[in-house]
């Protein structure tokens, strides 16, 4: 085989885009009952009473927790909607997102 006829391979990586994620947060007050953080939790993000009431006591502790994490449309309605619930019974509970890493 002649010089002229190397052959150059080139590899060819396939990246699929993934959209970008967001963390749904749980922040901790003073006034909630923990029961009712416990009902949003399970109503909402489909968690059982015992994943429930972990997240609610590390929040409770640590002042804040991370619930779940989605794409950024779903992240933001979850997180309104949840604090919808609070709201509408007069708590200040509060869900906020941010992005992942
Ligand atoms: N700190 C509240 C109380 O003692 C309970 C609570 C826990 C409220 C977690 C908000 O994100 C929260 N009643």
């Amino acid at each position: 085989m002649a010089d002229s006829d190397t052959k150059i391979r080139t590899r060819t990586h396939v990246k699929t885009a993934r959209p970008p994620l967001y963390k749904v947060m749980l922040v901790n007050d003073d006034f909630t009952p923990r029961e009712f953080v416990v009902r949003v939790l399970k109503a909402e993000f489909r968690m059982s009473e015992d994943q429930a009431h972990r997240v609610m006591v590390t929040a409770h502790t640590k002042g804040s927790c991370v619930v779940a994490v989605f794409t950024r449309e779903v992240a933001e309605d979850k997180a309104t909607r949840a604090t919808d619930m609070a709201r509408n019974e007069g708590f200040p509970l509060l869900f906020t997102t941010e992005p992942e890493a």
